[in-house]
């Protein structure tokens, strides 16, 4: 018999400030549609959103996508870095400008504490510009049994508008 791994559902968030977002963020889902192990099933529309944590740079696009995965966490982990350098990621200061930022916001059901990979991602309640688009992709998302429209309910979602080109 063959040993088939499980494939894992996996939603990740993608977003940049820097050169045209919208297109390294395609080029990223499809890049890392190559990788081993890695299947892009679907993205969201793209949003442009403020700038969250350090706000004096500019507006961001972003979106969400979900991925079936026979990786483990932390080999998904470190495919994303990869993609995100062969993107052109520089890394500079926390939460600044960047071409890209992969981060992987929840793998199954799985829960995560390691100090390179915390899932669910640590920020997802707070940040509008990732609840916005991962509703679009699945309005039955929830945590901790919080649903999305809740979390979306308690988050500031001023400024985060959805882009024609989707
Ligand atoms: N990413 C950050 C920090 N702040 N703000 C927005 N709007 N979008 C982001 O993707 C973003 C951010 C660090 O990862
Ligand atoms: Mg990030
Ligand atoms: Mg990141």
């Amino acid at each position: 018999m063959i040993d088939r791994p499980e494939e894992i559902g996996v939603y990740i968030s993608l977003g940049g400030n820097i050169g045209d977002p919208a297109i390294t963020i395609d080029d990223t889902l499809s890049t890392l549609s190559f990788q081993k192990g890695v299947v892009v099933e679907t993205r969201s529309p793209f949003y442009k959103t403020p700038p969250w944590g350090k706000t004096d740079q500019a507006v961001f696009i972003n979106a969400c996508a979900s991925l079936k995965t026979t990786l483990s966490p932390h080999q998904l982990l470190e495919t994303c870095l990869n993609v995100e350098m062969r993107m052109g990621r520089q890394r500079g200061e926390r939460w600044g400008p960047r071409i890209i930022d992969i981060d992987i916001l929840t793998y199954g059901n799985e829960q995560i504490q390691s100090p390179d990979l915390t899932i669910p991602h640590p920020y997802i309640t707070e940040r509008a510009f990732v609840l916005v688009p991962l509703r679009d992709i699945d309005p039955t998302f929830s945590l901790n049994g919080i649903s999305i429209d809740e979390m979306i309910s308690k988050v500031d979602i001023t400024g985060i508008e959805q882009l024609d080109c989707h």
